[in-house]
């Protein structure tokens, strides 16, 4: 009976687990709440609604192979179009993502790039070149950002640098869940790509990260046992390098 009993709340533990990963629905810029691709309606409607964030197909799955081509934008997004629609944002100025939802103890840092769009955004997945650069990131200082998502609201502001040039931009936020990340390939990625147009900047134009190619599956910041204990998760060393520097 108590096997039983146990096995119950394993599947349920697993059931609900499944459908606790989050999506982002919204984004909000200056006070304006923007919809960003709602994962439980946007891929069912017809037609399809032109998001500022770029779809995820067919679920809030997380990506497990840092070189699949859906670690550019999403999962799913590799063999979607993009979108036509930017949202604009003034150079330094913020982008607030709103996620739906997300667990604790998924235990990860949070990473966040750019990659300014080749001509028009629609017609540009980022996903050749090394378009990209860090803009901000934040990992364990004390608790891990994940959590620190799961207990906020579960949103996040990401500070648009001010030294950039305008123009066309795709923002990569990224959660990296590292709870199973003591064996390789046991890292969960959950990135999103929103569409933004910067205005102001400055002449900054930066570059130099490719999605795929930036991360492996054997990066220190992507096979890391979060078990250890606190000295070594304020070691960890994230994926993708640092920030660009110069930004702000
Ligand atoms: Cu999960």
């Amino acid at each position: 009976m108590r096997l039983s009993a146990t096995l119950a709340l394993f599947t349920a533990t697993l059931v609900s687990h499944a459908t606790a990963h989050g999506y982002v629905p919204f984004i909000r810029i200056n006070g304006a709440t923007i919809p960003g691709w709602d994962v439980s309606k946007d891929g069912y409607t017809t037609p399809q609604p032109s998001r500022v964030v770029r779809a995820t197909k067919p679920d809030s799955g997380f990506i497990a192979d840092p070189s699949s081509a859906d670690i550019t934008c999403s999962i799913g997004n590799s063999k979607l179009p993009p979108s036509p629609i930017t949202a604009n944002v003034t150079a330094g100025g913020t982008v607030t993502v709103v996620w739906n939802t997300w667990p604790t103890g998924h235990y990860g840092p949070i990473l966040n790039y750019m990659a300014k769009c080749v001509g028009d955004c629609s017609k540009w997945k980022g996903d050749t070149g090394s378009p990209w650069f860090k803009i901000q990131q934040h990992t364990y200082d004390g608790e891990w950002p994940s959590d620190k998502l799961a207990k906020g609201g579960f949103t996040y502001d990401v500070k648009i640098p001010k030294n950039i040039a305008a123009g066309n931009y795709l923002l990569r936020h990224e959660n990296l869940a590292l709870h199973g990340a003591s064996s390789v390939g046991g890292a969960q990625f959950y990135p999103v790509c929103i569409q933004l147009t910067v205005t102001g900047g400055g002449s900054l134009n930066p570059s130099g990260l490719s999605f795929p190619g930036a991360y492996k599956a054997t990066d220190p910041g992507i096979h890391f046992n979060p078990y250890q204990g606190d000295a070594a998760n304020r070691a960890y060393i994230p994926p993708g390098g640092s920030v660009y520097p110069g930004l702000n």
